[in-house]
């Protein structure tokens, strides 16, 4: 099967604004002449074939093009603000060492596997990705379980996008994200600061939430290796630690897997880690945060500003129980 009948397939019917649609027809045109000159090997032939219709409740219908740019009309960190205080304990708990240390990080070539309860297991390279599927701007909130937040102008795209191209089964109920192992260059790894690769996971209806992002850039540039490209998730209602960085491997599956924080801290960090300024964590509360540049803290907000989005997913759930 062709690469343009592989992209188009889909599309046709499910993206319902003209606008986007048109764009992506000459992003397919365009992909379709570079993919010419580039290799398919990486992907399974088998991969290749496509359902024509995905089901309604696993379909990315919600189209988001420009819908959420910038819902809490924040004002954006400065890019060395982003860049230079960082989480990736693959390299090191020193939030200062990260930018150094990450550009030791090999990220040409990259490949994403997308297996488990799916019709069609997928492995993509980046660059396949970034031509499939059109790239936005996503001005989001970024509010880590320690106390700090930021405001972070992402590239890229809703997940969903690249979840409803496996077709999941019937069964598929959780989605779990597993980082890049390798600790010849991320010397983080050679000590078991957590049990290596890092891992991360939703339930599905988060997964498939318009909201769920890939990030693939920042500030319109390439994804920096400090922040982890090159594509990492970002689910803003979430306290950080759930925004994976350096994915190779997603997998769909029925029982809930157990991601790297809770494993290691089962009493600290949850599976949902929504942010409530109501729960606190056991060592500090979450009521407040320190927005990087501000001086006086700021109030935080339930599910970090994103309550109207997202609020209908835990409905009737004890959120001191499922924190
Ligand atoms: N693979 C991986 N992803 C990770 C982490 C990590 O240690 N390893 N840290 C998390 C935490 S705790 C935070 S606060 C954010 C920080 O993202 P940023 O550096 O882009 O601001 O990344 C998250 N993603
Ligand atoms: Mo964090």
């Amino acid at each position: 099967m062709s690469f343009k009948k592989f992209f188009n397939e889909p599309s046709e019917h499910e993206v319902t604004d003209q606008k986007l649609y048109q764009q992506r027809r000459s992003f397919i045109k365009q992909s379709a002449n570079m993919m010419g000159a580039l290799s398919l090997s990486s992907i399974a032939a088998s991969s290749l074939i496509l359902p024509s219709a995905v089901r309604a409740s696993q379909s990315c219908d919600a189209d988001s093009s420009g819908k959420f740019r910038n819902i809490t009309g924040d004002k954006p960190n400065s890019w060395s603000q982003i860049t230079r205080y960082n989480n990736y304990y693959e390299f090191s708990t020193s939030k200062e060492a990260i930018v150094h240390l990450a550009q030791e990080l090999t990220i040409k070539p990259w490949t994403i596997t997308i297996d488990g309860e799916v019709e069609r297991t997928l492995t993509l390279g980046i660059e396949d990705i970034l031509s499939l599927i059109p790239q936005e701007e996503r001005i989001y909130r970024l509010r880590c379980v320690e106390g700090w937040s930021m405001v972070i102008p992402w590239n890229g795209f809703s997940l969903c996008h690249l979840l409803k191209r496996v077709q999941p089964t019937s069964r598929a109920k959780y989605v779990e994200f597993i980082s890049l192992l390798r600790p010849e260059e991320m010397i983080g790894q050679r000590i078991k600061s957590l049990d290596w690769p890092f891992r991360e996971s939703l339930r599905m209806d988060e997964a498939m939430h318009p909201l769920t992002m890939i990030a693939t850039g920042l500030y319109g540039k390439e994804l920096p290796k400090q922040n982890g490209a090159p594509l990492r998730l970002v689910v803003p209602w979430k306290y950080a630690f759930k925004s994976i960085k350096a994915i190779t491997h997603i997998r769909l599956s029925e029982h809930r897997p157990v991601s790297s924080w809770q494993k290691a801290v089962p009493s600290e960090y949850g599976f949902y880690a929504n942010v409530n300024p109501e729960v606190r964590h056991p060592r500090w509360t979450q009521r407040r945060e320190t927005r990087i540049g501000e001086l006086s803290k700021r109030r935080t907000q339930m599910y970090n500003g994103y309550a109207e989005q997202v609020a209908h997913l835990y409905q009737g759930m004890d959120l001191e129980k499922n924190f």
